[in-house]
């Protein structure tokens, strides 16, 4: 025990957790505390809006794999946060919000910045701490640490501002992580029966394999079966796409051959993924999720198990420790799969090259609505290009070890198929939660946890608005990143909808934009403007090069046709039906 005021206990409690750094804003909340990180080896980054630190947190929480931090003043500054926790949440992310709260004296009274701010966090944390005695605060802090791991997600710790004040007794507890195993016995022997049956095995590799490091031990199991390898939605990362038995993403703009060869399985490895419901939706025309296969599902969750899918094996463990003990089973066994290998190599790769050579003829959309645009286009002053060869050549030009967020609009999804990965940690989509506005506060948190690696934002020109501002906190910090925006002049994701379901009728759709490259300069920032498809490769380079050399952070708008890809809410819209008389055209 020791001596010490709660601020010193709370800020010695995040030393003991390894924290050095904190997204956010200041407030006179926690000037107590904040006062002593710089000695606490604590650097607070300064954002332009909360929601951007939490998405910061989020970004260096999925790059490195440690807690991303974020904190705020009480009232505003942390109601600024919700967004950015929701999305945390659903990347299964340990973000712990630390939220200083009105003082207990005035708490009720309806004074100043005062509300209560448990419940608006209530859906997107895995566990709440609320420090009731300031003499119980390295402990509540200590917990929200260690659940946020645990727990694999968000956790809030809520402090009555005047809790920061006294004096108290306390010990600064140790951090306890779970040391997670591979689950049951009984549940790995079962799966492990299926696998060795299974004459057409497939692995779905979610993102619990990048979360558990586990992309060695997934190789390792799918080379023993020779099995394709998928990643689940918005995971491109989650195995290295140059292996021969990588079949690109499931879901919304995925891969074809990986949604073909799934549709053949008799037996699905997943290993660490949920099976989110919008991942595993059909796509391109195919309904390829294998209902009649038997399931194996392998997640640290369990309730997850089973949850959206059905399955004859749920394994409650890690996917690393799971992958390990499913291989020593099937090692040295006679396997069901080993008769047609040869077979299921070769289609494996017939299929890869056919999805490829679709992707490469795919030049533009060609769809009406899209004909029509790019006709338009045409007509029109400028050049503009077609956003799939905009993402070919970006997708060539990306280098090794990049990291890569996404925002949530239809070239930013488009942009799935012509993403791919080596190494894990590598690829930041906005995931369930979607909102737009994610891909560039996200990338600048996770240039912070890996200054080392070259780091990309893609966004629309829509979700660009809502998030481009923390371009002044990356030029302000010296945390140089690269954004991709693709001017289309349209919130097109949605604008699809409307062409596809409202007959054309477009509301609030179209956005006339000012020169995002001019804006990016006016914030300090390099911007380039692309309306050449062969600048588009040389202008990643330069920026990146910028960036990686000069500490250079740049903008690149790319001047894209307003054609959109397939409409990515199919599964629930359906055609509008009027009965009123004054809006009887609208149907
Ligand atoms: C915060 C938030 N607001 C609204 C939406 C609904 N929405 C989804 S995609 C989209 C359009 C995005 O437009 P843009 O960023 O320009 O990309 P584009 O679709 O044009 O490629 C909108 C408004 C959302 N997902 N998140
Ligand atoms: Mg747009």
């Amino acid at each position: 025990m020791a001596r010490m005021t709660p601020s010193e206990a709370f800020v010695e409690t995040l030393v003991a957790n390894g924290v050095t750094k904190i997204f956010g804003i200041m407030g006179s909340a926690f000037m107590d505390a904040m006062d002593i990180f710089a000695p606490a080896g604590i650097e607070l980054i300064p954002v332009v809006h909360e929601q951007g630190a939490a998405h910061m947190a989020d970004g260096y929480a999925r790059a490195s794999g440690r807690h991303g931090v974020v904190i705020g003043q009480n009232g505003p500054g942390i109601s600024n946060c919700v967004t950015g926790i929701a999305a945390a949440y659903w990347a299964h992310s340990p973000v712990v919000i630390v939220t200083p709260e009105a003082g207990t004296m005035n708490m009720g009274h309806g004074g100043f910045q005062e509300c209560n701010q448990l419940p608006m966090f209530q859906e997107f944390t895995k566990y709440q701490g609320h420090v009731n005695n300031p003499r119980r605060i390295a402990e509540y802090t200590a917990r929200c640490f260690d659940r946020a791991m645990a727990d694999i997600g968000p956790t809030q710790l809520n402090i009555p501002r005047d809790y920061f004040y006294g004096d108290i007794d306390v010990e600064i507890p140790q951090p306890q992580r779970l040391d997670r195993g591979p689950g049951g016995d009984a549940s790995l022997d079962q799966a492990a029966e299926l696998l060795a049956g299974a004459r057409f095995p497939v692995i779905v590799s979610g993102g619990g394999v990048v979360m558990a490091d586990a992309v060695e031990e997934c190789r390792a199991i799918a080379e023993l079966l020779g099995a394709p390898v998928v990643n689940s939605y918005q995971h491109n990362d989650s195995f290295p796409a140059s292996h021969p038995l990588w079949c690109g993403p499931l879901g919304y703009q995925g891969s074809k051959a990986g949604m073909k060869l799934i549709s053949k399985a008799d037996v699905v490895l997943v290993l660490g993924s949920r099976l989110g419901p919008f991942g595993t939706l059909p796509q391109h025309g195919i309904d390829y999720w294998p209902k009649q296969a038997k399931i194996i599902q392998v997640d640290a969750d369990h309730k997850v198990l089973g949850l959206v899918k059905p399955i004859s094996v749920g394994i409650c463990g890690d996917a690393k420790a799971a992958a390990v003990a499913l291989a020593a089973r099937l090692r040295g066994r006679e396997l069901a799969c080993h008769g047609n290998r040869e077979q299921r190599t070769a289609e494996i790769a017939a299929e890869k090259a056919t999805w490829e050579k679709e992707l490469d003829e795919w030049t533009h959309e060609r769809d009406p609505y899209s004909l029509d645009m790019i006709a338009e286009a045409e007509a029109e002053e400028g050049n503009w290009l077609h956003p799939r060869q905009v993402l070919r050549a970006l997708e060539k030009a990306l280098p090794e070890g990049v990291m890569v967020s996404t925002d949530i609009g239809n070239i930013n999804s488009v942009a799935h198929s012509y993403l791919r990965f080596e190494k894990p940690r590598s690829f930041f989509a906005p995931m369930s939660f979607g909102n737009c506005g994610y891909a560039l506060p996200t990338i600048i948190g996770a240039k912070v946890a890996r200054p080392d690696r070259p780091a990309v934002a893609y966004a629309g020109d829509g979700a660009w608005g809502m998030s481009m501002s923390e371009i002044l906190t990356s030029v302000r910090h010296d945390i140089p990143v690269t954004a991709v925006v693709f001017h289309n002049r349209d919130w097109g994701a949605e604008k699809k909808n409307q062409v596809e379901f409202y007959n054309r009728r477009f509301v609030a759709a179209e956005l006339e934009n000012e020169s995002w490259a001019g804006i990016a300069r006016a914030m300090g920032a390099e911007g380039i403007r692309v309306d050449q498809l062969d600048e588009v490769g040389p202008a990643l380079d330069r920026a990146l090069d910028m960036q990686m050399s000069s500490g250079r952070t740049t903008v690149i708008e790319v001047m894209c046709t307003r054609e959109l890809g397939d409409p990515f809410r199919r599964d629930a819209l359906s055609k509008p039906v009027r009965y009123l008389e004054k809006y009887k055209d609208y149907q």
